[in-house]
């Protein structure tokens, strides 16, 4: 297994020379832009006296503005109403000039600014763990890169050092570590130049679009969803420079597309989820499941809309509920902004209404249900997979808790051109998947020293692990999560037997990003104490089930100290009472 130096390692602090980055990986964007709009907007409301001209209240009507004003508004309402997040796309190029001219000093900069609204431009201050430098956040729709785009990936993170490293994240999307503000222009800009963006990627924007991992060359799709996908990110937000219109919704959405029994973008942990179907006459369309989402305070699957909607009224529908969130949805308890609460304090039949009123009185189709006479079972992504075109084949591997370095980009990159298209897809699993692999090349890529490192046939476990930031850069993590996650899911595959894979996902906090819910296992950071005295811990949850009958795992254990010697005993213990593990006869190294 290679070396993670960066998983142990807190990051020092130290600044990087602005001017030793690599430029050379960049190349023209070949993605064409998308109009910004699917359906014209109402021009915006006179701002009220009082309020500044940047205000967030621009775009809102008249009853938003009340929620956002009134007192019992959450501090983050206060903060667009000051001044709206999309300054953010300004300012980023504005305080990277100042801060590399010396003409203003790190100490001066308006915290609000640095820790809040930069979110809106993907810049996320990592204050608490590495202070002075950024994570990063892109959006990457449907997962799939190309060469240059993973080069220039690397180059970001190069000049870094020890201090740079990526995360491939649980929405199928890539984390940049280690940004300075001084550098964060000249990123931009790169990703900009290789058709990606930051923009629009944290705080109360839309997520990473996700779809299926293997979208056109998977033989049981329904439709592709890397246009839809492409399509849809690129109206919502402007071709990656951002879109104000969309820049002050009450909280975070997560929107994906799903083409197949296996659910691959998870519907149900979505608050926007699109379920291709295929009707009696071919056609496809979407049954809308919304609402799902994880919190602190509350967990819960999406529920179903009441309707599907043709391919043609995605883009208009999507951008419609964008709207109705921004101009309806609650902005008072922050924990009670999410969509769910939306369709709740509405009703359903009143959401789906409204969503026609904003598209001008379309008219949507019943769900479309669906019976299949067999069972499905989801299936592994990683490993060696025909695709429907003869002769070619998709390669997935495993990228232990989704870590990645300059050279493994450089190095993805090199062997989807030596033996694939030039592309990847990345999952929500936080793996890597080549596709259109010749038959004739696939021993010789199997080969390949990248493959020792991120293995195609890992461990039943290891496969099936993902893992979230945890503390070593987020500031709410209540425990370290990715060493630790491969450190002792890599000794529970020496030790045991599996017959079926087990899903383990381990979360820092609650807010679980890792989707404790999801797993078959999840594991979320918790106070506990070891010999006395108080340790970073997990509480243990168990029966997350994903694929076209899902459920979430509910909690079966707290309090477990996050200690090796205590944690893989107890879940070898639970890996062979609840998942019918056997012990190896002899451990493998
Ligand atoms: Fe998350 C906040 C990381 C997927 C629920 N999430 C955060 C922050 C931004 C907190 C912060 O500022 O430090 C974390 C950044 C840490 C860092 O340095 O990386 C963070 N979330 C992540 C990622 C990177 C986890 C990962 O390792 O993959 C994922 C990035 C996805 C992306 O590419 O956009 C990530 N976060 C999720 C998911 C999973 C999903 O979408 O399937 C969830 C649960 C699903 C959901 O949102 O309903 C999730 N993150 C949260 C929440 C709780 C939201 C809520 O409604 O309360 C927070 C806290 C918040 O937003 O206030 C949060
Ligand atoms: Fe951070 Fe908690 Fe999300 Fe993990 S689950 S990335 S610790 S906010």
């Amino acid at each position: 297994m290679q070396s993670r130096q960066c998983l142990n390692r807190k990051a020092s602090g130290a600044r990087p020379c602005a001017n030793s980055r690599s430029l050379t990986a960049r190349v023209l964007a070949t993605a064409a832009p998308v109009a910004p709009s699917a359906t014209p907007a109402s021009a915006p409301l006179p701002l009220p006296d009082g309020v500044g001209e940047h205000s967030g209240l621009k775009h809102l009507p008249e009853a938003a503005r009340t929620r956002a004003l009134d007192k019992k508004a959450n501090k983050f309402e206060k903060v667009k109403v000051e001044k709206c997040g999309s300054r953010a796309w300004n300012d980023v190029f504005e305080l990277s000039s100042l801060l590399k001219e010396g003409k203003t000093k790190w100490e001066d900069l308006n915290l609000d600014d640095v820790d809040i609204r930069l979110k809106w431009a993907g810049l996320f201050h990592r204050g608490k763990r590495t202070p002075g430098k950024f994570m990063m956040r892109l959006k990457v729709p449907n997962g799939e890169l190309t060469a240059a785009q993973l080069r220039f990936l690397a180059s970001s993170i190069a000049p870094y050092g020890a201090d740079g490293c990526a995360d491939i994240t649980t929405r199928a999307n890539i984390q940049l570590r280690g940004v300075t503000m001084e550098d964060s222009e000249t990123v931009i800009k790169g990703l900009w130049d290789v058709g990606l963006t930051s923009f629009q990627s944290g705080m109360d924007s839309v997520r990473n679009l996700t779809g299926n991992p293997i979208a056109g060359v998977d033989p049981h799709e329904l439709v592709d969803t890397r246009p839809l996908l492409r399509d849809m990110e690129a109206m919502l937000f402007n071709n990656g420079k951002g879109r104000e219109e969309f820049a002050n919704l009450p909280r975070k959405l997560n929107i994906c597309i799903s083409s197949t029994r296996d659910d691959f973008p998870h519907t149900h942990i979505n608050d926007v989820g699109y379920e291709a179907v295929a009707k009696p006459n071919g056609e496809v369309v979407y049954n809308v499941v919304v609402g799902g989402y994880f919190s602190i305070k509350r967990n819960i699957m999406s529920i179903p809309l009441g309707c599907s909607i043709t391919q043609d009224q995605l883009m208009p529908f999507t951008e419609a509920l964008l709207r109705v969130f921004r101009d309806h949805g609650p902005r008072g308890d922050r924990q009670q902004t999410r969509l769910m609460w939306l369709v709740e304090a509405v009703g359903v039949d009143k959401f789906r209404q409204l969503l026609s009123e904003y598209m001008g009185g379309a008219t949507f189709g019943e769900p479309v249900h669906v019976h299949h006479d067999q069972p499905w079972e989801r299936r592994n992504l990683l490993g060696v997979h025909r695709q429907r075109q003869a002769g070619l084949n998709w390669v997935g591997a495993c990228v232990p808790a989704g870590r990645l370095h300059a050279a493994d980009f450089e190095e993805i990159a090199a062997v989807a051109e030596k033996y694939g298209d030039g592309t990847v897809r990345i999952t929500c699993e936080e793996n890597v998947i080549f596709t259109n692999v010749p038959d004739a090349k696939l021993e010789a890529m199997k080969a390949e020293p990248l493959f020792q490192r991120f293995p195609i046939f890992p461990g039943v476990l290891l496969s099936g692990m993902v893992s979230c930031t945890g503390n070593q850069f987020c500031g709410f993590g209540l425990a370290e999560t990715k060493a630790k996650a491969v450190k002792v899911v890599e000794a529970l595959d020496a030790q045991l037997e599996l017959s079926r894979p087990v899903r383990i996902h381990f979360t820092g906090c609650p807010n679980s990003c890792g989707q404790a819910q999801v797993g078959d296992i999840g594991l979320m950071g918790a106070p506990a104490k070891h010999e006395g005295k108080a340790v970073e811990g997990y509480k243990i949850f168990l029966g997350g089930k994903i694929g076209e009958n899902p459920a979430l795992a509910t909690e079966f254990a707290q309090g477990v100290p996050a200690i090796e010697s205590v944690l893989v005993p107890r879940l070898k213990e639970i890996l062979i009472s609840e998942f019918g593990a056997k012990e190896r006869a002899t451990a493998t190294a």
